[in-house]
C-alpha cells in the first residue's frame, strides 16, 4: 500500500478520514502532533495554516508516497495557492471531505483543488463511507 500524508486545515476531516480508511469507529480526536501510522501520516491543521510550519509539511511529504490535499466541501475558501502541488516531488491527489454535509459544495471544492494542481480528485464522506473504497483502491493498486 502506498503511504499517504494528509494535509489540510483544521477541521478539514483528516483524522476522521484516517479512521474511515482504517475501518475504525469514528470519534473526535484533536491532532496535536504529526501522527505516524504504518500507511497514513496525519498532520495538525496548524501546519497548513501557518507559513513557517508549512515548510515542515514539505519535508514530511518525503516520508510518504502520495500527498493528499484535503478540502472540506463545506469550506468558504481554499488555502491552496494555484499550482501549489509543484512544491512536492510526490504525486499529489485532492481529497474532498464531508460530501454528505447539507452545506456541501462539491463542485466548488473540486474547482479549487483543480486550480491547486490536483489531477486526481476523490470525493469522500467519512460519515457514510462514500469514496473511501475508491481512495483505498488507489492506494493499494
Ligand atoms: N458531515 C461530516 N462531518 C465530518 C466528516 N469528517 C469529519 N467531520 C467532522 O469535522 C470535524 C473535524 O474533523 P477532524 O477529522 O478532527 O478534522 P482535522 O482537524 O482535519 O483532523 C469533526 O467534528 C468531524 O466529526 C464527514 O465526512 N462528514
Ligand atoms: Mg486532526
Amino acid at each position: 500500500m502506498k503511504k499517504l500524508i494528509l494535509i489540510g486545515r483544521s477541521e478539514a476531516g483528516k483524522t476522521t478520514l484516517t479512521q474511515a480508511l482504517r475501518g475504525q469507529k469514528i470519534h473526535y480526536e484533536k491532532t496535536q502532533y504529526i501522527t505516524y501510522g504504518e500507511n497514513l501520516i496525519d498532520t495538525p491543521g496548524e501546519y497548513a495554516e501557518n507559513a513557517h510550519l508549512a515548510h515542515a509539511l514539505a519535508l514530511y511529504s518525503y516520508e510518504a508516497d502520495v500527498v493528499g490535499l484535503l478540502l472540506s466541501a463545506t469550506e468558504p475558501y481554499s488555502l491552496y495557492a494555484p499550482n501549489i502541488t509543484c512544491m512536492a516531488n510526490r504525486e499529489v491527489i485532492g481529497i474532498i471531505t464531508k460530501a454528505d454535509h447539507e452545506d456541501a459544495r462539491v463542485d466548488l471544492a473540486r474547482l479549487w483543488l483543480e486550480n491547486a494542481g490536483c489531477d486526481k480528485i476523490f470525493v469522500t464522506s467519512s460519515y457514510n463511507h462514500d469514496g473511501i473504497d475508491e481512495l483505498m483502491g488507489f492506494l493499494t493498486e
